[in-house]
C-alpha cells in the first residue's frame, strides 16, 4: 500500500513524502519537493554583491544563513580579510538566528506530535494565553479546520502525552517561546539591520556600527532567551524523552553525518570553530574535503548532466522527466548519503572532543536516559541535540559580544576582482550550506548552493542509495496507516525546510 503524507504540515514549504506499507511497516519512501525556484539561475550575469542579498530570499528561517555563506564565499574569491568585529558580528547575528529556530522548531513545529492540544479544553483557570487557546482548539476542531496563525490542527492519530499537567503546561510554553523568538530575532536584528533578510551582513564584515549600547542590547536579550532555554526548553525536551524512550529507535538514518562547523573563532578560514567541522562514517571523524561532494540527478527533475562536482554544477529544469520524483538533488559525500544538522554537528563534535560543554551534555543525558551516542541518530536525538546547540551557542554569545572592539572597524575594504572563484561554508539551523560563486568580467558567472534540506530530504542517487530522511524512515511500524504519526515524528525530527532544498 502506498501512502502520500503530504501536504506535510508544520514544515516549511510544499513537502511530499510517499511511503509504501507491507505488514504494518514503511518498506519505501521517497520525499518529494514539489516545486522550481530556480535561484542559481537568477544570479548569472548580476554583480557580485548583489548574491548576499538575493540568496537569503531563498528562506524567510535561515536568510542569515545563506547571506553569511555567500559572505565566506565572496571574502574567499576577493580575498578580504575581514576585520576582527566583522567576524564577530557574523556570529552574533548567526548565533541568535540560530536560537530562534531551535525554539520555533520545538514549539510551534514539532510539539504538538506530543503534545495533547485537546487537554486544553479540560482547562478551566484563568491565564489569558490558555483561555484563548483552548477558545482556537475549540474553534479549529468544530470546523476540522487549522486557522492562520494559530494551526493547532492537524492532530493526527496517535499515542499523546496523556498528563494534563504537562500537556496543558506544554501549550503555555507554546505561547511564551514566540515572545522568546522575537527576543532572539531582536538581538539578531541589532547587527543584522533586521530580520528576516538582514541589510547589514556584507563580504568583508557588517555595515553595522560597534558601539557599547548596540552590545548592551544584545546581551539582554541573548540572556532572556538563555533563560528560556534552560528553564524551559531542556526541561520540556526532557518530558518528551522520558514518555516517549522508544523514539531513541525511531528514525535513524543510514548514512554518515557531515558538519561544517559553526562559528568561527578566528579570522583563519580553516581555524576553530565553537562547534568543529568533519565527516563523520563508521565512528570516524575526516576533515571536509569539498572536492568529493558531488550532486546527482537521476531522481530528480533536471535534465543537466548527473553527479557533477560542485564548481561544475548546471541545472536545466525538466519537470517531465521519467524516474524523477522531486525537485531536490541528491548530494552526495565521496559517493555516500550524509545526514546533516543538529544531530550531525554534535556528533562530529563529540568524537572529535573538542567543545566541552557538548561532552559533557551528551555524556550526562545518555548516562540520564541509559543510550549512547549512537542514539542521537534518531527522532529524539535531534530535539536533544538542538537544545545542546542552543545551550552551547547562548552561552557562546554572550562571550563574543564581550569580545567587540567599541569604535573599531567592522568592514574589509571591498574590490571586486574581474574573475574569481571562491567557496563558502557555514552551519544553518538545518545543516551543512555550502555556496559556491564564480566571477567573470566583474559578474556571477556560475553560483552554486548545496543546502542543508537538500542534503536530508535528497532523492536516491543514481546507486539507488535513498537520502537521509528517506532512510530514517523506512523500517518504521506504523500503528495507523493513513495518519502515520510515527513517520510525521520522523519527518518533523528533521526540521525539512522545502524552500530551501529546492531554492
Ligand atoms: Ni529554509 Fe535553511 C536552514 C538553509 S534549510 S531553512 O536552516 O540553508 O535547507
Amino acid at each position: 500500500m502506498k501512502v502520500d503524507l503530504g501536504p506535510v504540515t508544520r514544515i516549511e514549504g510544499h513537502l511530499n513524502v510517499k511511503t509504501t506499507i507491507e505488514n504494518d511497516q514503511i518498506v519505501d519512501a521517497q520525499c518529494m519537493g514539489e516545486m522550481f525556484r530556480g535561484f542559481e539561475v537568477i544570479l548569472r550575469g548580476r554583480d557580485p554583491l548583489d548574491a548576499q542579498q538575493i540568496t537569503q530570499r531563498i528562506c524567510g528561517v535561515c536568510p542569515y544563513a545563506h547571506a553569511i555563506a555567500s559572505s565566506y564565499a565572496q571574502e574567499n574569491a576577493y580575498g578580504l580579510q575581514v576585520p576582527a568585529n566583522g567576524r564577530i558580528m557574523h556570529n552574533l547575528i548567526q548565533g541568535a538566528n540560530h536560537l530562534y529556530d531551535y525554539l520555533l522548531h520545538f514549539y510551534q513545529l514539532s510539539a504538538l506530535d506530543f503534545v495533547d492540544v485537546t487537554a486544553i479544553l479540560k482547562y478551566t483557570g484563568k491565564d489569558a494565553d490558555l483561555r484563548k487557546i483552548k477558545e482556537w482548539v475549540q474553534a479549529e476542531l468544530a470546523s476540522q479546520k487549522a486557522f492562520p496563525g494559530a494551526p493547532f490542527l492537524p492532530r493526527l492519530n496517535g499515542d499523546y502525552l496523556m498528563d494534563d499537567e504537562l500537556n496543558i503546561g506544554a501549550l503555555k510554553h507554546y505561547v511564551e517561546a514566540m515572545e522568546v523568538q522575537k527576543k532572539a530575532n531582536r538581538a539578531a536584528a541589532i547587527f543584522g539591520g533586521k530580520f528576516p533578510h538582514s541589510t547589514a551582513i556584507f563580504p568583508g564584515g557588517c555595515t553595522q556600527a560597534a558601539r557599547m549600547d548596540l552590545i548592551a542590547s544584545y546581551q539582554s536579550f541573548i540572556s532572556e532567551t538563555k533563560e528560556f532555554i534552560h528553564s524551559r526548553y531542556i526541561p520540556d525536551i526532557v518530558a518528551v524523552a522520558e514518555n516517549f524512550p522508544e523514539y531513541w529507535q525511531i528514525g535513524a538514518s543510514k548514512g554518515g553525518f557531515l558538519s561544517y562547523g559553526l562559528l568561527p573563532l578566528s579570522a583563519e578560514r580553516n581555524g576553530s570553530r565553537v562547534l568543529a567541522p568533519g565527516v563523520l562514517q563508521g565512528g570516524k571523524v575526516k576533515p571536509v574535503d569539498f572536492g568529493l561532494i558531488t550532486q546527482d540527478v537521476g531522481h530528480a527533475k533536471y535534465s543537466s548532466p548527473s553527479g557533477l562536482k560542485i564548481a561544475e554544477s548546471s541545472l536545466t529544469p525538466d519537470p517531465g522527466k521519467k524516474g524523477a520524483y522531486t525537485w531536490t538533488k541528491a548530494p552526495r559525500y565521496d559517493g555516500r548519503v550524509m545526514e546533516v544538522g543538529p544531530a550531525a554537528r554534535i556528533l562530529v563534535d563529540y568524537h572529535l572532543g573538542g567543545n566541552k560543554t557538548v561532552k559533557s551534555l551528551v555524556d550526562t543525558y545518555a548516562a540520564m536516559f541509559g543510550i549512547t551516542a549512537d542514539n542521537l541518530n534518531s527522532v529524539l536525538g535531534r530535539h536533544l541535540c538542538r537544545a545542546v546547540n542552543a545551550v552551547v551557542i547562548a552561552d557562546f554569545l554572550l562571550e563574543e559580544s564581550e569580545r567587540i572592539d567599541p569604535g573599531g572597524k567592522t568592514m574589509a575594504d571591498i574590490v571586486v576582482p574581474a574573475t574569481a572563484e571562491g567557496y563558502g561554508v557555514t552551519e544553518a539551523s538545518r545543516g551543512a550550506l555550502l555556496h559556491y560563486i564564480r566571477i567573470a568580467d566583474y559578474k556571477i558567472a556560475a553560483y552554486e548552493c548545496v543546502v542543508p534540506t537538500t542534503w536530508n530530504a535528497s532523492p536516491r542517487d543514481d546507486k539507488g542509495q535513498p537520502g537521509a530522511m528517506e532512510s530514517a524512515l523506512v523500517g518504521t511500524k506504523v500503528a495507523d496507516l493513513q495518519d502515520q504519526i510515527e513517520a510525521v515524528r520522523i519527518i518533523h525530527s528533521f526540521d525539512p525546510c522545502i524552500a530551501c532544498s529546492v531554492h
